[in-house]
């Protein structure tokens, strides 16, 4: 292991058939190229680059009753969640770059195979908790958790290329951050299963480091589980990171978007981290797309140990002349 003791597997997911806009595809390389990999190994992490999935095409791939491209994005995740695992055996803390947010359900999977009961804060603007039954669009980026959380399982239909999913997380170990734009059905849900949400109102009243320190107190309460980081960078605001392709006003500054993850980083048990719905064909302007690619990038270095106040390797010497 490298010094900081941090080795991370990054793994490529351009897929966007979770949702109607072109463009969510080309996240991953975006990142990338934004340094991504040598920003991390300049603070002392050991990367392995996975490369980028290649997913299959579905020539007719239908609705089933509302839902959109269900083979497409059944099939998507399961190859992703076998990457996932595969990164988990190598020793990788798991660095998917997204695509849209759908491929939340393939990594949440792959990592519960891998290493068992999983944590999850669920870092967005929107609660993705949708069953296929109640999605006002029938986009599954907006279901994901509804087909990984334990409770819900009863309220899934079967779907085609959905039948490997196992459930894996109870709604317990699900914690959210920043919501502001909750369907009414995802919210009879969340009090339903009674989910713990820090709401953007909740991050007003507390602020964000409070908000981290009850997000721990809450999932180490019972036995300290690997934690997944699911990030939609729609949870920042979109003055800051606008090109998504659900942008909604009032959402983390860059500065709560960053501290959420060195907050984490801290706790030793970041597992696997998801960092999706980067989408650049939705900025206005380069600078839109450079803006939301950079704080990306930032909330990742965040999640290894980047801190702002300044970093240095164990090894620095002083020189002495
Ligand atoms: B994202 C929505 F109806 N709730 O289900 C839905 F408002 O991954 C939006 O968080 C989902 O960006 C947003 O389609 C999904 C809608
Ligand atoms: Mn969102
Ligand atoms: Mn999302
Ligand atoms: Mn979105």
């Amino acid at each position: 292991l490298p010094p900081s003791g941090r080795s991370v597997g990054i793994i490529g997911a351009g897929f966007s058939k979770g949702q109607p806009r072109d463009g969510v595809e080309r996240g991953p390389d975006l990142i990338r190229a934004a340094g991504l990999r040598d920003k991390l190994q300049g603070q002392g992490c050991a990367v392995k680059d996975y490369g980028n999935l290649a997913f299959e095409e579905f020539a007719n791939d239908e609705p089933v009753g509302r839902v959109k491209n269900v083979r497409s994005v059944g099939s998507a995740n399961q190859r992703l969640s076998e990457a996932v695992q595969a990164v988990k055996r190598d020793g990788h803390t798991s660095v998917m770059l997204g695509g849209d947010h759908s491929l939340a359900i393939g990594s949440i999977h792959g990592h519960s195979a891998a290493v068992g009961e999983l944590s999850v804060v669920w870092v967005d603007a929107h609660a993705d908790i949708n069953t296929p039954l109640t999605s006002p669009t029938g986009n599954i980026h907006g279901q994901p958790l509804s087909y990984v959380l334990y409770e819900l399982q009863s309220k899934i239909p079967v779907l085609p290329n959905f039948s490997w999913i196992k459930p894996c997380v109870s709604a317990k170990d699900l914690v959210y951050i920043g919501l502001r734009d909750v369907d009414p059905s995802e919210h009879h849900l969340l009090k339903l299963l009674g989910v713990k949400v820090f709401s953007m109102t909740e991050v007003d009243q507390l602020g964000v480091s409070k908000v981290m320190e009850e997000t721990c107190d809450y999932l180490s309460a019972r036995v300290k589980k690997p934690i997944h980081l699911s990030y939609d960078i729609d949870a920042i605001d979109p003055s800051v990171t606008p090109a998504t392709g659900t942008p909604v006003v009032g959402g983390l500054s860059y500065r709560e978007g960053v501290y959420i993850s060195e907050h984490l980083s801290q706790t030793g048990l970041l597992s696997a981290v998801d960092l999706v719905e980067v989408n650049p064909l939705r900025g206005r302007t380069e600078q839109d797309v450079q803006s939301t690619v950079h704080t990306a990038v930032d909330v990742l270095l965040g999640c290894f140990g980047r801190r702002r106040e300044g970093n240095h390797s164990p090894s620095h010497r002083v020189p002495e002349p």
